[in-house]
């Protein structure tokens, strides 16, 4: 039985056992609905972090309003849909639709009268390729002086007994490393099921040209910082990857107008210079060195692309970047945003299933506590999370990464890759190319096994050492089934 097949069985159990508790049905039923929707990762971090404008990024269009507004304070959800649609729901009474509104290319979120302390959550619907397979959840920002908000974010993120949490994944973003988000995102680290794995978070240096005063080098500073929170000790237990990503040069590049290719043109034609001179500050740039651009465009280009995205465009142009669309992929790719889309669908997209059947058990493990596992349900909670060996991969991911258990240096990364810590299909574990021959696989995972059934008999190991390297002989059979007969899929309980 697949991992779903038994997260699916387990919840209709718990349906019929539930059965005379109305408010307890519903949420089960929920759960089930929610097993087959796309996949919901919730954008987190500080106020200002650059959350919205990363949001809109990623779906390639300005659907979610950034800087102020009363709407920025609401947890909203922006979901694939046939037609345009925004719907509040208020913390008391129905559901009531918001006017769509559109100026400048940009959505207008509009609350009316309705405050929005007295908001449970905005759902937007909008038809995107993007949001097929993810729905995105914008969120306040946290430990912000309007600490009202802050919480509303983390009742959000962090399930109670009462709300299981609503965010399969969280993309937490950080413009440094700052204790404050060390702390948020140990709190929010798995609780009760699954516990101690980061699987579910992706941590996210954003507003990265803004690292190294907006210095054409700027990303790569960025991406130098990334690499070493990698394997920051207070960061690698807790989350599964680090990224750089400028969120407001990604979303500009992936919605540029002619109108501003032509105001960058003009200003690439000013003596190098006098322009480089003038980017240092957003008032000697606005101030400029003539007439065209004008200050009103200068103004607008500043706020689409900020000081450093001039400095690129600009120097871009000057070398002979001819199109708005041969600099708009240009401005896409450095912005860093294809890693972030590359790293989500490894961690969150490969791991969909995974990732569902964890949010389902943590809301029925809510459900069994709350009353104290009366029924009898805690124990098949217990098997599946026991016997998964998804589960059992994972913990041990983040047990290597956070130094619970350890392994010879030499052997941790070839371990963490066989974990999917870098992708989860045979190849990648294998550290083969993707589109490595059938026999060529077979042979690596068969090599793999033997290697790991001799380390685990290994009488230097301790027995944590010794249990890591028997789940990693269970991987490695897992990877050889696959390699075998690739429509086999994953299995738990073997
Ligand atoms: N230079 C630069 N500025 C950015 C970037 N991302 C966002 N900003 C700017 O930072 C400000 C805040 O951006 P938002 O996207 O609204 O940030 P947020 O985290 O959603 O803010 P709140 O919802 O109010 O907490 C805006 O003025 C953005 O233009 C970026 O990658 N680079
Ligand atoms: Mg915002």
């Amino acid at each position: 039985m697949t991992l779903s097949h038994a997260v699916r069985h387990v919840l209709a159990g718990a349906l019929a056992t539930y059965g005379d508790q109305p408010r307890t049905v519903d949420l089960l039923r929920r759960q089930l609905v929610r097993l087959d929707e796309p996949l919901r990762v919730a954008i987190a971090g500080k106020v200002k972090a650059g959350k919205s404008t990363l949001l809109n990024a990623l779906v390639g269009e300005a659907v979610a309003p950034t800087d102020a507004g009363e709407c920025t304070r609401v947890v909203t959800w922006y979901r694939n849909g046939p037609n345009p649609r925004i719907v509040m729901y208020p913390k008391d009474g129905g559901p009531a639709p918001l006017p769509v509104v559109r100026r400048d290319g940009a959505l207008e979120i509009d609350l009316g009268a309705t405050p929005a302390e007295r908001l449970d959550r905005l759902v937007v619907d909008w038809p995107a390729q993007s949001l097929r397979a993810t729905t995105l959840i914008d969120t306040p920002g946290v430990a912000s002086i309007n600490s009202g908000v802050s919480d509303r974010t983390a009742r959000f993120l962090e399930p109670d007994d009462d709300t299981p949490t609503e965010a399969d994944a969280v993309l937490y973003l950080m413009r440094h490393l700052h204790v404050a988000d060390a702390e948020f995102l140990e709190s929010f680290r798995d609780q009760g099921v699954a516990r101690a794995t980061a699987v579910n978070t992706v941590a996210v240096i954003s507003r990265a040209d803004e690292i190294g005063a907006g210095r054409l080098d700027a990303m790569f500073s960025a991406r130098a910082i990334a690499t070493r929170y990698r394997t920051e000790p207070a960061l690698r237990g807790l989350c599964q990857n680090v990224v750089a990503v400028a969120g407001l040069l990604a979303h500009t590049g992936r919605t540029l107008r002619q109108a501003e290719f032509v105001a960058l043109t003009a200003l690439a034609g000013e003596p190098r210079e006098s322009l480089d001179a003038a980017l240092l500050s957003t008032d000697r740039f606005l101030r400029g060195s003539s007439a065209d651009p004008s200050v009103e465009t200068r103004r607008a280009l500043v706020r689409r692309f900020g000081l450093f995205g001039i400095r690129v465009a600009t120097s871009l142009i000057r070398q002979g970047t001819r199109t708005p669309a041969a600099l708009a992929d240009e401005l896409v790719t450095r912005s860093g945003l294809g890693e972030l889309q590359r790293v989500l669908q490894v961690q969150f997209g490969e791991r969909r299933d995974l990732l569902k059947a964890r949010s389902a058990l943590l809301a029925l493990d809510s459900v069994v506590r709350a009353d104290g596992d009366a029924r009898g349900l805690g124990r098949q909670v217990e098997r599946i999370l026991a016997g998964a060996h998804e589960f059992a991969e994972l913990r041990l991911l983040s047990a290597l990464r956070s130094g619970g258990v350890t392994l010879p240096a030499p052997l941790v990364q070839e371990a963490e890759q066989l974990l999917g810590g870098t992708g989860s299909a045979p190849a990648v574990r294998l550290g083969l190319p993707e589109d490595a021959p059938h026999e060529e696989l077979r042979r690596a995972a068969y090599a793999a096994l033997r290697h790991w059934q001799a380390q685990a008999e290994n009488p230097m190991f301790g027995r944590r050492a010794a249990d890591a390297c028997r789940t990693l002989v269970r991987t490695c059979e897992g990877v050889l089934a696959r390699a075998e007969f690739p429509a086999a899929g994953a299995t738990m309980g073997r």
